[in-house]
Parts: C-alpha cells; structure tokens; sequence
C-alpha cells in the first residue's frame, strides 16, 4: 500500500491497515518539524476520539484533551449554550490537530509502517491497473519506485493524487469561495470561556476557542484580501472585545504567538477513486472551519477506506471499495452542508436583508429544541457509513 501525504488522513490510515495485517509506505514532502508544527483543527468529534483510542492513541489525547458538553451562540444581547448531551447524546473534544498528527508520527516511527519525510517528486502512476506504482526521489535524492497493490490520495489540497483522478472521463468538481476570510491568534492566554463561543456581530463574526486552560485560540472575520502586517495584536484584541462583548464579561488577553490569515472556500472533487488510487481528506473536499468539520472528516474517509481495503486485500472481495466513493461522499456532503450552513449564518456579508436572515435563525436555533438538535447532530458529528 503506498500511502501519499503524512497529514491525519495518511497517518491514520496507515496505522489502521497496519492492525489489521496489511503494510504500506507514507510518503511525505515535507520535513517531520514542519508537519507537526502546522497549526490547523482544533475540535475532535467523538467518533475520531473512539477511532484514535481504538488504534492505541487516546492516552495522551485523554490526558490532555479537553471533553466539551456543547457551544455557546452568540449574537447582540444574547450568550446561548446548545447542551449537547441533552440535545443527541454526544460530546467533542479540544485537542489540537498538531497534537493528533504528533502522536499519529510517534507511533509510527515506533515500529510501524516505513514514513519517509522530504521526498519529492511524488508521481502515481498505472493507477488504472491492479499494480500501480509510485515514483519518487527520497530525500538523499535518489530515484525510488513503490511497487503497490493500492495508492491512497491523502496529500491534501495540493497534491498530485486529485489531479490524476480528475484526469480521469468521470470526475468532477464543486467550489465556492467565500468573500471572507478568517484571521486567527495563539495566544498564552487562559480562555476566558469554559467552551467556545461562536459570535455574531455586526462588524464581523468572531470564534473564542482553545488549545489548553494556558492557550486560547481565537479567529476573526476579515476581508480575504487584509494583511497580517496590518493587524497589531492591539488592534485583534480590541476586535475581539467587540465582537463578543457581553456586560460583565471581557475576552483574556495575553502573548500572541502565532497570527495568520486563512481564507475560506467550499470544494469537492468526485469520484473519490480512479482504478487502485484511492482520495481521503483535503485531497478530496476543503470545508470552510466554521463547522469545525475538515479533521473529523479526513478521519470519516480513512475509517470507511480502511474497513474496505482489509476487504479486498485479504478476501479479494471488491464490494466495498467499489462503493468506497459514493458512500464517502454522502457524508462529504452533509458535512459540505453544515459548513457551508454554520458559515452562511455567523459570518456578515454586509448585506442588511443578510443580517435579518442570519439574526432570525440565530434566535431560531437558540430558541427551538428542533433546531438545535440538528445543529448538535451535524457538529459532534453523525454516524459513518
Ligand atoms: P493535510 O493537508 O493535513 O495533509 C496532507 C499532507 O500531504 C501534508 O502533510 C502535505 O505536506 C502532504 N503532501 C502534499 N503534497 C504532497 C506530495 N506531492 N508528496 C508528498 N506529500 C505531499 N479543520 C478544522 O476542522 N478546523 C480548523 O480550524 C481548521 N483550520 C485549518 C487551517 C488551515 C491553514 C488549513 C490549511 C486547514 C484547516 N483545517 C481545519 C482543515 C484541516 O484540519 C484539514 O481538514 C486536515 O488537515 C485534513 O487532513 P489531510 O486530509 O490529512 O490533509
Ligand atoms: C479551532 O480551535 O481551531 C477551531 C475550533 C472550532 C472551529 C474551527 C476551529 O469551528
């Protein structure tokens, strides 16, 4: 099995597959330092808790996670909290992807499969036969060639793997980019909240979340085309305090130690397969974070392609690797949807008839236990398969 990209989706699913016999190379352009270091998810859904425990990772995440009971919503005069115990049963976790993708490196360096970092060159090829390979130059620089039984896609937005699939008669794309973008803060600065806080305000939508009871991450509505330069960290947390004031409450300000721009867009690229070449994760769909999705759903692809290729590779039996993409893209879509729905409703377009839609739904989810529950459902995550 060779295995494209060491981020969630290819370290897991090597890690998967190892258990249950079947052994693969991951192959990775980056450096390790440079992997585990890129700041992203945040919120783990409790089927991706349950499936890293089940693969012999949830001590630490245990340890140090931090399990939430629910979100508050927040617009001008109101702080909500969606229960989501007493909405549908579940919880999530705070536990920063870094964290994930740390222990995923540990573990697998630990005895498992072979990862090799700073490759390049990375080409899948014969993909539509049952002996693909993939050609690469390790990171002496020297030629390699991967004889597979089967290639996973899970190098991200940015990989080749999607390419090839696209090239292929029946593929197609979806994409919408949205006029906003998020500017986001590390900061040692213990939360001043117990879970997050997604707020809507006229000025622009702002998220209060965490990596620990010392770190708080934050994000900030802004127009796609602002420069980090241009925001102080005064400037962020007098934005901040605005967006989430509430009497006798304040945002806790403290170091920041990291600031960057993420800009937001919607994309799926179907099908999921071509031949032996299998995608999961960011090299198949992008969500906007809002719904706090993109993780969690790398983790949905990779459970679904494990369980399927364990079939096919030990009983030859194709039944659920041909169904692999149509089933994993019901759940892309519905994920898709809620992204785009949790963004759609906080996020101002400066379009006033916007503004009365989005304050009308807000005060409808915090007012009907039907809408929340819904709410709830998508975002500690619905049943796989
Ligand atoms: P990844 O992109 O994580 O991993 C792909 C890997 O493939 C990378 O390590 C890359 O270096 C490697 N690769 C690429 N091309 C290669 C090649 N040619 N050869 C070898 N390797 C190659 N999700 C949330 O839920 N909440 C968030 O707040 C959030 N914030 C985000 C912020 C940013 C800046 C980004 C980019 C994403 C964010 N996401 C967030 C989404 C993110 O968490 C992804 O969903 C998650 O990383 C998906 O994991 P993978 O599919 O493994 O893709
Ligand atoms: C994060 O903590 O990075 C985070 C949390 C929830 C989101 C997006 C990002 O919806």
């Amino acid at each position: 099995m060779g295995i494209i990209g060491a981020g969630p989706a290819g370290l897991l699913l090597s890690r998967l597959l190892a258990l249950q016999g079947i052994d693969s190379v991951v192959l990775e352009n980056r450096s390790r330092d440079y992997v585990e270091a890129r700041i992203r998810a945040g919120i783990l859904e409790q089927h991706t808790v349950d499936t890293l425990s089940a693969v012999g990772l949830g001590d630490r995440l245990h340890r140090e996670g931090l399990e939430h009971s629910g979100i508050y919503l927040q617009y001008p005069g109101t702080r909500h909290k969606l229960d989501f115990p007493e909405l549908c049963g579940r919880t999530v976790w705070v536990y920063g992807q870094t964290e994930v993708v740390k222990d995923l490196i540990a573990a697998q360096l630990d005895g498992g499969p072979p990862l090799l970092f700073e490759v390049s060159d990375v080409q899948p090829e014969d993909v539509d036969t049952d002996s693909p390979r993939i050609r690469f130059t390790d990171a002496d620089g020297n030629p390699q060639l991967l004889e597979c039984d089967v290639i996973a896609g899970t190098d991200g937005f940015h990989g080749p793997s999607r390419t090839l699939v696209q090239e292929s008669s029946r593929g197609r794309t979806w994409e919408r980019t949205y006029p906003y973008a998020w500017l986001g803060i590390l900061a040692d600065a213990a939360p001043a909240t117990d879970e997050l806080i997604y707020a809507w305000h006229p000025e622009g939508f702002a998220l209060y979340s965490m990596r620990s009871p010392k770190v708080s991450r934050l994000y900030l509505q802004v127009d796609p085309s602002e420069k980090i330069e241009d925001w102080s960290d005064e400037r962020i947390w007098d934005a901040l305090d605005t967006r989430f004031a509430l009497d006798g409450w304040s945002v806790n300000r403290g170091p920041v130690t990291d600031k960057s721009i993420l800009p937001m867009r919607s994309f799926v690229s179907a099908p999921m397969r071509r031949g032996r070449l299998f995608l999961a994760g960011d090299a198949a769909h992008i969500v906007p974070p809002t719904g706090a999705k993109g993780l969690n759903l790398a983790v949905a692809d990779v459970t679904l392609l494990a369980t399927a290729l364990v079939r096919l590779l030990q009983e030859g039996r194709s039944d659920l690797v041909d169904a692999y993409s149509d089933t994993a893209l019901r759940r892309v879509w519905r994920c898709t949807h809620f992204s785009w729905f949790m963004t759609s409703m906080l996020h101002r377009s400066g379009d006033d008839f916007d503004a009365q839609l989005q304050l009308s739904q807000l005060e409808r989810v915090c007012s009907s236990e039907a809408a929340a529950r819904e709410l709830a459902e998508n975002y500690t995550g619905l049943p796989i398969g």
